[in-house]
């Protein structure tokens, strides 16, 4: 494609010169041959550009299994070690019968929940046992630089490194995966994928569904191509625009179903695909609540009839089952109408619990709403010409910094191209930030909380309030994978 590129661009720039000199020109021949080229690749780019509008659907979920539900990852026994996480490569019976070849964090796909305490010191022994180099990224916790596991950090196969911060955020659903430099696409879509979650005293208090697999149920939801030898080759899959696929796995559940009491039920929704945005909704048309975003509760339980993600970004929502009855068809679809997650409602009655009114105390202060824009982020592009400011990664090359503890407002604006341009789903490592506003005007009620992941749509300028409370070198990026890996990223050194 580059080739090619280059090409076309002598191209058009031949046809724009308009055969004004005779040197250093193509023949006719080979002109024909170049615009040729061009229109090819115009052509490609259109149907990478369209497939990712017009994605192919999501075959349904027929219900036949039920859901899995993530292990809750034990304490190592070991003194001064707290966990040990370690990347492998596995075979998984996805399909009945037939076993595919995964990735996974301490088993051969997908990776257990990490449960922390806000206040803890966690210490994690992460161990790379793949015959390739990865990393081990916490999305979304605020940690020093050094922890995080950006692209600079990578185990080489066999290595392994113990890391220790301290969880000083409040209450959240946050995740972990790989983020190698240029590989990340591939090993995320392979299975490395685990979730996070922190409680804290007002988590506890709330009086939130709480009882993990029962009531309180994690969902990562992720989009799979599969061979015909119903394996995830990813090399005939990936598409530079964002890999997608037509089979959904929900915790790595082909055709997943979840049965559920008569009761209130807390979905932790994590878009956890390469590329697909989802749009969430009940087959019903009847509303649920919101009560928290990437980083923490939302102040109030926010009642939608529908929530979109875009790659990497959480919601939490309650679904009210307690007035159903057994024959009742629920179940949780894609905005096109495709069934994710059928529900089958027990008989049993659960626990009677009220979404309280009251979560949370995050505001938007009149100092941070006042603050100039002291930092521009330009997205642009698409395919393998993506770039932030005009430039692709360097890891030798630091775009930006900020001290440390200091509020800036960044400006993220996502430049449409002659194509009209595509949603990026932008994301920055070790912090949590608020967004001030969307082209000027308040963010809706459910994304006045904390956010780690933006969705941004083209021509869209989006103002955030943004702060590290640690040091170090971090990554912004956009988290459609293939993009982050085509080097739509940039470094933030926080001095
Ligand atoms: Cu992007």
């Amino acid at each position: 494609m580059e080739i090619k590129i280059k090409i076309a661009a002598a191209a058009i720039s031949l046809l724009v010169i308009g055969g004004c000199s005779n040197n250093n020109s193509l023949s006719v021949e080979e002109m024909d041959h170049a615009s040729m080229d061009h229109s090819n690749m115009m052509s490609d780019m259109m149907e990478g550009h369209m497939n990712h509008d017009q994605v192919v659907s999501l075959n349904s979920s027929t219900g036949e299994n039920e859901l899995k539900i993530p292990s809750i990852l034990e304490r190592d026994d070991e003194e001064g070690v707290v966990y040990t996480v370690r990347a492998q490569k596995g075979k998984t019976e996805i399909f009945d019968g037939t076993e595919s070849v995964t990735y996974g964090y301490n088993g051969s796909f997908l990776g257990p929940l990490l449960r922390f305490e806000k206040g803890e010191t966690v210490k994690i022994r992460t161990i790379n046992e793949l015959d390739e180099k990865t990393t081990f990224h916490w999305h979304g916790l605020e940690v020093a630089g050094d922890v995080d596991g950006g692209p600079h950090d990578a185990l080489q196969p066999g290595e392994e490194k113990v890391i220790e911060f301290e969880v000083t955020q409040e209450a959240s659903t946050l995740w972990f995966h790989p983020h190698p430099e240029g590989k990340t696409a591939e090993q995320v879509y392979n299975g490395l994928a685990g979730l996070v979650y922190i409680n804290d005293d007002n988590s506890k208090s709330l009086g939130l569904p709480d009882d993990y697999g029962k009531n309180d149920i994690p969902l990562i939801f992720q989009d799979r191509t599969f061979d015909e030898e119903k394996q995830l080759n990813y090399r005939a899959a990936m598409n530079d625009d964002g890999t997608i696929g037509d089979t959904l796995l929900i915790n790595g559940t082909l055709n997943p179903k979840l049965t559920v009491s008569k009761e209130k039920v807390r979905l932790r929704l994590l878009n956890g695909s390469n590329a697909r945005n989802f749009t969430f909704k009940l087959n019903t048309g009847d509303s649920f609540v919101q009560i928290a975003t990437d980083g923490g509760f939302l102040n109030e339980p926010v009642t939608l009839k529908e929530v979109t993600l875009t790659p990497s970004e959480r919601a939490e929502i309650i679904v009210d089952f307690s007035q159903l009855n057994t024959d009742n068809d629920l179940a949780l679809i894609n905005e096109d109408g495709s069934v994710l997650l059928p529900f089958e409602i027990s008989d049993q009655s659960g626990v009677s619990s009220r979404t309280p009114g009251n979560m949370n105390d995050f505001s938007l202060t009149k100092e941070e709403l006042e603050l100039p824009v002291t930092k521009e982020i330009e997205l642009f592009g698409m395919m393998n010409m993506v770039t932030i400011n005009g430039k692709k990664f360097n890891p030798d090359r630091i775009d930006f910094t900020q001290q440390q503890g200091v509020t800036e407002v960044w400006e993220i604006y996502n430049k449409p191209d002659m194509m009209g341009g595509m949603i990026h789903p932008f994301h920055i490592h070790g912090t949590q930030f608020k967004i001030l506003s969307r082209d000027g005007e308040e963010p809706p009620e459910n994304e006045r909380g904390w956010k780690d992941s933006i969705s941004i749509k083209p021509d869209e300028r989006v103002k955030i309030a943004i702060q590290f409370k640690h040091k170090g070198v971090y990554m912004f990026h956009c988290h459609i994978l293939e993009h982050e890996d085509n080097g739509m990223m940039g470094q933030i050194k926080v001095e």
